[in-house]
């Protein structure tokens, strides 16, 4: 990460990182989601004009080298300023499109005034297609750290929009406290993107949306790796849970178990957030990402 990139994620609230990824690898993490659709089509949810797929760490265990891809760890560290905690993947597919354009601006979560870019979570974009004006893209209203956190129609004013535009392999970080959007085009063209949530080691988990394995969190080699991993939100303690009572046998179980918790037990939490003595408390005061307006 360099002075400038730096620089300009205080001043924006984002940074584009310029060839973090060589070629071979987006096509590997390409054949990696295409695999993963074509695999699994019914891990995938539908989330407005999203189909999203949170559980790729079991449907597609390499994508753990897209989430500690070390490039991008470094930068996300540097931004972040300590060790990060995993906190979510979500692998998004945007079909092509024929209706109104539609944006939906929200936060993700509220700012964290603790932080030198009052930053609680950060999360990584990748870009797997080409995404220009005639595609969905990724959009947001750039915020300096040190300017006054404005309501949405406020912010959009003074902060007009940024629109993501790159070729697949286009990575991008930004702070989930700014506003943004997935900005919804008429078009003939799909997007596939493959986005990371991160947080701080020492700092509540982000959301219930991804089972960690437990390869990752308690059977890894390496300490850092399980340490990085092992702030295990609800869901994965659920799903151990479950595994300790017999009820995972084969991965086939394990993906109908995931689905089950993502349609019935994530939407009655939501309602019902704190389950006594169950929880250390999700950031934000119990709230999902993406819930805090919209
Ligand atoms: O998919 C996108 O372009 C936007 C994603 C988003 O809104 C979010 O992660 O909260």
């Amino acid at each position: 990460m360099t002075d400038e990139q730096r620089e300009f994620f205080r001043r924006h609230g984002y940074v584009v990182l310029s060839d973090a990824l060589g070629a071979d690898e987006v096509a590997l993490f390409a054949e990696l989601y295409d695999r993963d659709r074509r695999d699994h089509p019914a891990v995938w949810g539908q989330f407005g004009q999203q189909w999203v797929n949170c559980d790729a760490l079991i449907t597609s265990p390499r994508m753990d080298e897209v989430i500690r891809h070390p490039k991008v760890m470094a930068a996300a560290e540097a931004l972040m300023g300590g060790p990060l905690a995993f906190g979510e993947i979500c692998i998004r597919h945007m079909d092509p499109y024929s209706g109104e354009p539609q944006q939906g601006w929200h936060r993700d979560k509220p700012h964290w005034l603790g932080h030198a870019l009052r930053m609680d979570y950060i999360q990584l974009m990748l870009y797997l297609s080409d995404v220009d004006e005639s595609t969905h893209c990724f959009s947001l209203s750039p915020e300096g750290a040190d300017e006054p956190i404005l309501d949405k129609a406020m912010q959009l004013e003074r902060g007009g929009i940024s629109d993501l535009h790159g070729p697949a392999g286009t990575v991008a970080l930004f702070n989930v406290s700014v506003l943004h959007t997935a900005t919804v085009r008429r078009t003939t063209a799909e997007r596939r993107t493959i986005q990371v949530y991160y947080g701080h080691g020492d700092r509540p988990y982000l959301s219930n949306c991804t089972v960690v394995p437990e390869r990752l969190w308690r059977d890894h080699e390496d300490a850092a790796v399980r340490a990085f991993y092992g702030k295990l939100n609800r869901k994965t303690r659920r799903y151990v849970q479950a595994r300790d009572a017999g009820e995972l046998g084969d991965q086939d179980l394990v993906l109908r178990w995931c689905k089950r918790y993502d349609l019935e037990l994530k939407q009655a939490n939501n309602h019902a957030r704190s389950e006594s003595g169950d929880d250390d408390g999700p950031a934000a005061g119990g709230m999902e990402h993406g819930d805090m307006g919209e």
